[in-house]
């Protein structure tokens, strides 16, 4: 009945004058930044990361029912799930308000040296364009490109009495026209084999070749040994390659103790990981027999105190103390003598506390502090973040953890901020007690968010205090100032009592 009424006053109206204001019916419209998205030239095995924004763009909300690329592509790829509900299910339609918007992550990795050209499509209740089509293009082309060769496919040490140890090495050809970074070796079969010098994280520049040291040292009483060591690199088309390694006779194919690590391997340090080696194996045809267990931490970074806790036993904790990363290795016996291939597992350790500082030194017999204060304390005061008081909150805000004093070389003592506030964090660093290292360079190392934003060093003496700079933080943003006094004498050596 009402649009009836509706029709007929329009009717009216149109028959006297034409109306002066037109009605607008409020209605969705979807829009997008950028319209579309051009790569431009990648080199393969190169990754590329863009981001659209979609508009909500009219003035009713928009639906969006589905955002997808119109056909597959294995170089451009879309990072957009829909969102979950409370019970964890994808909606079915995302609501935008108004002027409201949502990202979508595109990739682009190609192949090949070709042309790649896919369009994005949004479904939405816009009616104009229920289907909004954005063109994706890119293109894959020569660039500078890693290309591993190794000089020789299998090592044979030939034959060698027990208690003695054979050399040979492998050279690691980068043959292509750009760097090659190694980023390890993964070995397999016999413990016969060992690598003397780990390539680990080494770069060999266009044209060069590194040199890896193998060795052999018959164990177990057997009459010969094999292995596999795979190399691990960024070559495009070849990450892994292989060489085999005979000893003796080539001993049996299968019979080896296997080690297996477990464990994390992303941590926030400082921390205590466990890690777990009781998932290692014997060979077939060891019966019951009993496995022993050799852990060794074969990198971390410099200035890093971690060891593992118990290297004999099945499972061993390893302290992490400091950012970085550490590799560990596990090799077990059975009561033969015979050893497995080491197993290896590295730990990332990342700070995720929004501010992370970390102290070092370089000499092993001092003891030097770190302290940190917001705007406002005082150094050994009752707001000093220090070996004094390990746990804070400031009644300016933010919640500090100090990891405690360290009395001999290198450190870390670090220092953990969380609930950041809009104020400055001034860092001090005291050499406390010089028991014969002398001179010592101190270094802090600051991480925002996980990733490092600044390091500095100095060199101290005994009694010297050092006012590192301030972290100024204003919102997400966190600028490191320098100060620029050298450190100086300081006579205070207590902390205020509270
Ligand atoms: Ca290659
Ligand atoms: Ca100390």
């Amino acid at each position: 009945m009402r649009t009836t009424l509706i029709s007929l006053l329009v009717f009216v109206f149109t028959a006297c004058a034409p109306p002066e204001t037109k009605i607008t019916r409020l209605t969705p419209s979807v829009s997008v930044a950028p319209g579309e998205i051009a790569f431009g030239e990648v080199v393969p095995g190169h990754r590329i990361e863009r981001e659209i924004q979609v508009v909500s763009a009219g003035r009713a909300t928009l639906e969006i029912t589905g955002i997808s690329l119109e056909t597959d592509s294995d170089a451009i790829t879309i990072a957009f799930d829909m969102p979950v509900d409370d019970d964890g299910v994808a909606v079915e339609l995302l609501a935008l308000s108004p002027s409201d918007t949502w990202p979508v992550t595109v990739h682009f990795e190609p192949t090949a040296f070709q042309d790649y050209s896919v369009n994005l499509l949004i479904e939405s209740n816009d009616e104009d364009q229920p289907v909004l089509s954005v063109p994706i293009t890119g293109l894959g082309v020569v660039g500078p490109q890693p290309d591993i060769a190794l000089d020789v496919e299998s090592v044979d040490f030939g034959t060698i009495s027990t208690g003695e140890t054979a050399t040979a090495y492998v050279l690691v050809n980068n043959v292509g026209d750009g760097p090659l970074t190694i980023h390890g070796t993964e070995q397999a079969g016999s413990g016969a084999f060992a690598v003397l010098n780990n390539p680990m994280g080494q770069t060999v520049a266009a044209g060069g070749a590194a040199t890896v040291l193998l060795t052999y040292t018959p164990d177990g009483g057997m009459t010969g040994h094999s292995g596999t060591l795979t190399f691990l690199s960024d070559d495009p088309d070849e990450p892994e390659v292989n060489v085999t390694m005979t000893g003796g006779d080539g001993g049996p194919d299968s019979d080896y103790p296997t080690a297996v690590i477990t464990g994390e391997t992303e941590v926030n340090p400082p921390q205590l990981v466990m890690l777990d080696g009781s998932g290692s194996r014997l060979g077939d045809g060891d019966g019951d027999d009993t496995l022993t267990y050799a852990w060794r931490l074969i990198d971390g970074p410099s200035h890093s105190n971690a060891s593992l806790v118990s290297p004999s036993s099945p499972a061993s904790y390893i302290d992490i103390d400091v950012a970085g990363s550490y590799t560990v290795e596990l090799v077990v016996r059975n009561e033969s003598g015979m050893s497995s291939a080491p197993a290896q597992h590295t730990i990332r350790a990342r700070p995720v506390e929004a501010l992370y500082i970390a102290l070092t030194w370089d000499t092993h017999d001092s003891d030097v502090d770190l302290h940190v204060v917001p705007n406002g304390g005082l150094w050994f005061g009752a707001d000093d973040l220090s070996y004094c008081n390990t746990e804070l909150s400031w009644s300016s805000g933010g919640t500090g953890v100090h990891s405690g004093d360290e009395e001999d070389g290198f450190g870390p003592e670090t220092v953990n901020i969380t609930d950041l506030t809009d104020t400055a964090y001034h860092i001090g660093v005291h050499y406390f007690s010089d028991n014969g290292g002398m001179t010592t360079e101190a270094t802090i190392t600051i991480y925002m968010n996980g990733e490092i934003t600044e390091t500095r060093s100095t060199t101290m003496v005994h009694n010297y205090f050092w006012s590192a700079g301030h972290i100024r933080i204003e919102g997400d943003e966190a600028l490191f100032v320098p100060s620029d006094s050298p450190a100086s004498i300081s006579t205070i050596r207590e902390c205020e009592a509270e």
